[in-house]
């Protein structure tokens, strides 16, 4: 297991270098950007560059991961289909090929012949990652590769990515929106329970160096049958009389905004973008609670950022069914089932919404707040 987490903490990097050169090469830039919409759509470019994108990472760390661990090939899913059908009909299933050149050569029939933006994107694919602290300490977990699946999210915060807002990030304060909201996501979790058990989280875009080019930041975490360890240390308490923080969606509902600006007070009630990034705000102490009423995420989102807030003792619950219990503490998001009443992907949302905190008093004192709303 201490293997497994290794294994996530290079592909994340990865990942991230993928992301960062999907920004930083003029041509795959250009491609990144660009909507092409009604006459301007080519009918041989199966689809945006930026679902490309995603595919690419996505299946980039599903083929690392089930080479070092073949058990695990059949669980190890993500936000995107690896099958790309363009307007002609013609369909590509985007892999990772043994080679540089073999990838290059897939690409290029996904974009159209563009050689350039392929060779560019396959580099970036075969590239050894720079080097990255994987130093987890002793970790000794009791389960193997076999009893455990993944959920990976590329690119979380996509719109974000595209739009590229650059911020200096302030030490202990919550950014509510950039390309710091953009997450690599990989999340373990225990086929028989749905427990999520391992996490791992990478922030490609964190700062820029002297030279202008962007560096990244990652965190990780493990909670497992008494194991429990994580990159990011317990924040400090609170001084005593210190009100509630809440973050959430700008879309979230009225009611629950109301009901949350008078626990907290207005301006203790925050709105971030990405749902990743919300509960990386939780983790880091910059906000108590990430509270949505609305089933907008999804296993892929969550999963490994929950693995995180067990480590620390928090965790996340289903928003709708912690309202209609007095343990809410008991109601934790599951990994494993699919919701099979709901068609393609929102078999796997979140379908009651949720509430990620790291204390458990402060969910108590929101959801009783919540269960007085209107
Ligand atoms: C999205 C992304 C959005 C979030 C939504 C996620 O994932 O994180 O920002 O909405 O819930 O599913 P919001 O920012 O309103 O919380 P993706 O970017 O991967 O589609
Ligand atoms: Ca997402």
């Amino acid at each position: 297991m201490a293997a497994l987490l290794k294994v996530l903490l290079r592909v994340a990097e990865k990942a991230a270098n993928v992301a960062r050169v999907c920004r930083q090469e003029a041509p795959l830039f250009e491609l990144l950007v660009q909507e092409k919409t009604g006459d301007d759509k080519n009918k041989k470019f199966v689809q945006d560059f930026k679902t490309l994108a995603d595919v690419v990472i996505q299946e980039m760390i599903r083929h690392y991961v089930g080479a070092e661990f073949p058990e695990m090939g059949g669980f190890i899913q993500g936000e995107e289909s690896n099958k790309f059908e363009n307007g002609l009909g013609e369909s590509v299933v985007v892999t990772v090929c043994a080679s540089e050149t073999e990838t290059a050569a897939l690409l290029e029939a996904v974009l159209d012949g563009d050689s350039t933006a392929a060779a560019l994107l396959a580099k970036a694919i075969h590239q050894d990652p720079a080097a990255v602290d994987t130093n987890t300490g002793d970790l000794s977990i009791p389960h193997s590769p076999s009893e455990l699946g993944i959920w990976i999210d590329p690119i979380d915060a996509t719109s974000q990515y595209i739009e590229g807002r650059e911020m200096v990030l302030e030490e202990g304060h919550l950014s509510p929106s950039g390309l710091h909201c953009a997450l690599v996501l990989i999340g373990v979790y225990l086929r028989s329970t749905g427990e999520p058990i391992m996490g791992v989280i990478n922030q490609p875009f964190n700062y820029k160096d002297p030279s202008g080019r962007w560096q990244g930041k990652h965190f990780w975490g493990v909670s497992c049958e008494g194991v429990r360890a994580c990159s990011v240390s317990l924040p400090e308490s609170p001084a005593e009389g210190t009100g509630l923080r809440a973050v959430l969606s700008s879309s979230e509902k009225p009611a629950v905004k109301k009901a949350l600006a008078s626990l907290c007070g207005p301006d203790n009630v925050t709105y971030a973008s990405g749902a990743g990034y919300k509960i990386l705000c939780v983790i880091l102490g910059l906000a108590d609670l990430y509270v949505l009423s609305e089933g907008s995420t999804f296993k892929w989102d969550s999963c490994a950022p929950h693995a995180l807030l067990r480590a620390l003792g928090g965790g996340i619950v289903d928003y709708t069914e912690s309202l209609g219990t007095p343990e809410p503490r008991g109601a934790q998001l599951t990994y494993h089932q699919p919701r099979t009443q709901n068609k393609g992907a929102d078999c796997w949302a979140n379908q009651g919404g949720l509430v990620a905190y790291l204390d458990c008093k402060a969910l108590g004192t929101a959801i009783e707040a919540l269960n007085l709303k209107p």
